[in-house]
């Protein structure tokens, strides 16, 4: 079998998504993701001028000796645009593979160790009862595990917080919005809401809170503290994790368990947090971390050292990269959570998907490969429009992370 074509799609639905789908010479076809959220074109270039006239004439079933030819024979390592470009190739021959075999990727990768996969939901709200309707309505649905997040009080808009409650979409203009942050006000509010919560939802409903970066890992060290009587799943992205030792403070300081690596392309980013057991759960994904060859590597690296996935799944992954994680998931022996941001319907109409919720679990697809493909002609009425992400600002206008 022969790759004979791969065309990359660029379509919005709602949000700009970037698909490479793989064509091969026995008509077989697969799907990776390769959205990279505010800087799609850049990845849409690097796979149609650099990587699709590489994949040509290969063979398919190739995946290690593609994913190391595409790695290690552009000489220019990693970064975000490089690996998300890697990762939709690498997707998309397991999805061939799977194919080929008449087998669900899961199957490949050794098979299940689990029923389903725990998915936590986003509760969020401006004032905390908005917050404890929220964290309800998670609950009625079925939700194991929920996330938190909570507007603060002298704050027009916080991170997390958003109208749309199903459908978060934080890229939300054509040219970057500004927010304004101040620390002092949130690490005085958050664990009044946490306190709330527990003291609505007792003490076995899985919490998990996310900082996105925001603070220093002194900071990040008194939050965890304050939070400890309310027994976090995790404290996800309590600083920004490109000084990996920066972490060491925040484990030396607080039991509450730490997540991080939704940025991080590769193994590379993360070896001394997992190494020195800094955190608890890595939060990288398919498409941000080279695909599933390359994914699977991280978590076995991770389980050597104790630390679980937790994979990133935010609308900004496609349901192609929310079809992958699944099946990764459900095989690997460290599984911890994945995050489950729901899709709009039209999303959904565009990704057509045989993964589905029930009672708190995703279930992917039990066909053959990775259960998802692109509706071309759907994806085409849907033409890219531009969408950046907010930045951030103290009080004083200093640019912080967002
Ligand atoms: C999360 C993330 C996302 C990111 C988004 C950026 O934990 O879900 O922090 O909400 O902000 O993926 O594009
Ligand atoms: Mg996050």
């Amino acid at each position: 079998m022969r790759i004979v074509d791969a065309r990359v799609i660029v379509t919005c639905p709602g949000r700009n998504f970037v698909t490479l789908k793989i064509i091969t010479d026995e008509g077989v076809t697969g799907v990776g993701d390769a959205t990279l959220n505010g800087r799609e074109l850049a990845v849409e270039a690097y796979l149609r001028e650099h990587v699709v006239p590489l994949l040509i004439g290969r063979d398919p079933a190739r995946i290690e000796d593609t994913w190391q030819y595409l790695y290690q024979g552009a000489y220019w390592r990693r970064g975000p645009v490089t690996m998300s470009a890697v990762a939709a190739v690498d997707t998309a021959l397991w999805d061939i593979k799977g194919k080929v075999a008449g087998l669900p990727v899961y199957q490949l990768l050794g098979g299940r160790s689990r029923e389903g996969v725990t998915v936590y939901g986003h509760a969020n709200g401006e004032t905390v009862d908005e917050v404890l309707a929220e964290v309800a309505r998670f609950v009625d649905l079925g939700y194991r595990a929920v996330r938190v997040q909570s507007g603060v009080p002298g704050l027009a808009k916080t991170y997390g917080v958003s109208a749309d409650k199903m459908f978060y979409e934080p890229a939300d203009a054509a040219l970057p919005t500004e927010t304004v942050w101040s620390t002092a006000r949130y690490l005085a509010h958050t664990p009044g809401v946490f306190a709330r919560v527990r003291e609505e939802f007792g003490p076995t409903l899985r919490l998990l809170h996310d900082v996105h970066h925001r603070l220093t890992p002194i900071e990040a060290a008194r939050l965890g503290r304050s939070l400890e009587p309310y027994a976090l799943t995790w404290l996800e992205d309590p600083v920004p994790a490109e000084f990996q030792e920066g972490f060491r403070l925040i484990r030396q300081h607080t039991t509450t368990p730490i997540a991080t690596g939704e940025v991080f392309n590769s193994v590379w980013d993360a070896t001394t947090l997992i190494r020195e057991q800094l955190i608890d759960y890595v939060r990288t994904t398919v498409v941000r971390a080279g695909g599933i060859t390359h994914l699977r590597r991280i978590f076995d690296y991770a389980a050597l050292h104790h630390v679980r996935s937790g994979s990133h799944g935010a609308t900004d992954l496609s349901p192609v990269c929310l079809a992958a994680a699944l099946h990764l998931d459900l095989a690997i022996p460290n599984f911890g959570l994945q995050e489950y941001m729901r899709h709009t319907e039209e999303t959904d109409a565009v990704f057509p998907h045989g993964y589905h919720f029930a009672d708190g679990y995703l279930h992917p697809a039990e066909t053959p490969g990775l259960g998802v493909d692109i509706d071309e002609e759907a994806a085409a009425r849907y033409p890219y429009s531009p969408a950046y992400l907010p930045v951030n600002r103290l009080e004083d206008g200093t640019l912080h992370p967002w």
